[in-house]
């Protein structure tokens, strides 16, 4: 009789083995491996007495570990994928590009057709995200590039996910592309809750995938070698990806959220290896796209490998998405080539139909969310701070306020909380859009001196058919939480885009095509050793 126990007795993993869950504790199960009484060796009974008792010591062994390990709350992971599409995922129908690990986790948890996005392109949606708000309530709520470098901060006053994390005890960090304030402002990660920041702060940074500095928090650092044009030897997400493993492993120990903006495969279509695609009768854009979106398989896969590596798979949350629908017309070379428009739905990324605002999203989070759910009710990005609240216990900072319901009964295999309606804006151009859904019927209006639209997405979900002329009383409605859902502020009036705005666009789109021409580094960036 094997007398050495091992902490691998009490967990089976990826194994056929038969297994028995006990539940120990308030949140933990344990695993026991029982397979040796379902074998085909006859074993006598004493043999099966004698193991009986050693699977009973073990248990009460592990209860009493257990008695003195306070309850976990869990690790929470978003993984926001820049532009990715529902169709470029396996599990949404993609049959060219490669996304095993992906198509793995959406089949060991919950994959959804209805989750939204806070609105159709980066800094508003990931703002939505990480302050709890709708577009038409939240600080950001479009594109604002403030030069030299950065978007529009977020307030001080803005209570963040980072911050109620801090609140419940949680690490926090951010890697990849922050976009929500320069690192002199009130919107640097380090003043709204984030432990560390590794990646890019400026979303026209990020448009590099071989810049030629990032960030280590607040401090750049220079990538030998690269031009920041395209070519070069340090590939950015390579050491964005390694960071943040490294942050998990040294935080494996405490409870940790972890907001995790991958820019791929976000324009421009760089990468360092088409990989399994070099081959293919394709453009090297679509080669590239395609090397890009199987990049991210692999990386979330790594982080999948060290969760289970650290034993901490089990607690933790992991809430994957796109930050918009495709940045491609689907009549496009990429949108064509890889039939990103194969779910059926209208728009794509910058526009408020379906097509722009459902996104590619799963959860993940193993004995806890059921796994090979595929669910069809809507939520949206601004749920997911409540959500974290409930999971995390926390007791939110003074001026916490937040636009959504919490997801936590819906995630672990109930229904989607109830509610009035989701509501999207966005100042893109001089002609700022707004969306709403309330129940079956959505709202878009492209401007707010156009008319409104009304579909029925219970039958009609490319939006091809506008009942608005028949359905007063939806246009009514509609119009009533338009006006109730937006919040006036001096950034981001209806009717128009600012001068401010337009202008600090103009300076930092010369700026950075300067500091591109002239291989630009910050002053105090620093070299590295690896
Ligand atoms: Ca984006």
């Amino acid at each position: 009789m094997e007398t050495i126990l091992h902490k691998s007795h009490f967990k089976v993993k990826h194994s056929h083995a038969y297994e028995s869950k006990f539940m120990i504790g308030p949140t933990r199960f344990l695993s026991f491996d029982l397979s040796f009484m379902h074998t085909g060796i006859v074993m006598n009974q004493t043999s099966v007495a004698n193991r009986i008792m050693i699977a009973l010591a073990l248990l009460l062994a592990s209860s009493a570990l257990s008695a003195s390990d306070p309850k976990r709350t869990p690790n929470f992971i978003f993984i926001l994928s820049d532009d990715i599409a529902q169709g470029d995922m396996g599990a949404y129908g993609q049959t060219l590009i490669q996304t095993p690990r992906l198509d793995q986790m959406a089949a060991e948890g919950t994959r959804y057709l209805q989750a939204y996005c806070g609105t159709s392109v980066c800094a508003p949606s990931r703002s939505s995200f990480f302050t709890g708000l709708h577009t038409g309530h939240c600080p950001v709520r479009g594109n604002y590039e403030v030069p030299p470098e950065g978007q529009l901060p977020l307030p001080d006053a803005t209570v963040t996910i980072a911050e109620v994390a801090k609140s419940a005890g949680y690490a926090t960090a951010t890697f990849g592309k922050w976009g929500m304030g320069f690192f002199d402002t009130s919107g640097s990660p380090s003043n709204q809750g984030v432990d560390h920041f590794f990646g890019y702060n400026c979303q026209r940074h990020a448009h590099s995938y071989f810049p030629t500095y990032l960030y280590d928090d607040a401090q750049p650092f220079i990538l030998p070698g690269n031009d920041g044009q395209g070519g070069g030897e340090t590939y950015a997400q390579e050491l964005i990806q390694d960071d943040m493993i490294q942050w998990v492993r040294d935080h494996a120990e405490e409870p940790f959220l972890l907001f995790y903006a991958i820019t791929l495969p976000h324009g421009r279509h760089e990468i360092d290896d088409y990989g399994i695609y070099e081959d293919m009768p394709w453009s090297d854009k679509q080669k590239a796209y395609a090397a890009q979106v199987t990049r991210i398989d692999s990386d979330v896969g790594e982080l999948v490998d060290t969760l289970r590596l650290m034993d901490i798979d089990e607690d933790t949350v992991i809430i994957f998405s796109g930050d918009n629908g495709s940045s491609f017309n689907p009549a496009s070379e990429i949108g064509k080539r890889f039939d990103q428009a194969s779910n059926g739905l209208r728009g794509f990324k910058r526009g408020m139909y379906e097509g722009a605002l459902r996104q590619a999203a799963f959860a993940w989070w193993p004995g806890t969310i059921p796994s090979g759910r595929v669910d069809n009710q809507p939520w949206a990005f601004w749920d997911l701070m409540p959500t974290f609240v409930e999971l995390s216990g926390a007791n939110p900072p003074e001026g916490y306020e937040t636009d959504g319901k919490s997801l936590v009964s819906y995630l672990k295999g109930g229904n989607a909380p109830a509610r009035d309606y989701f509501y999207w804006e966005l100042h893109l151009g001089n002609r700022p859009v707004q969306a709403a859904r309330f129940g079956q019927w959505k709202a878009v209006r492209n401007g707010v001196d156009r008319p409104i639209q009304i579909y029925d997405l219970s039958h009609d979900a490319a939006e091809s058919n506008n009942v608005a002329e028949s359905k007063p009383d939806m246009v009514a409605r509609a119009k009533a939480i338009f006006k109730e859902a937006h919040r006036p502020d001096p950034h981001w009036p209806l009717d128009r885009r600012t001068a401010e705005h337009i202008d600090q666009a103009r300076k930092a789109w010369e700026i950075k095509k300067w500091r591109d021409q002239n291989r630009w580094i910050p002053e105090d960036a620093i070299k590295r050793v690896r």
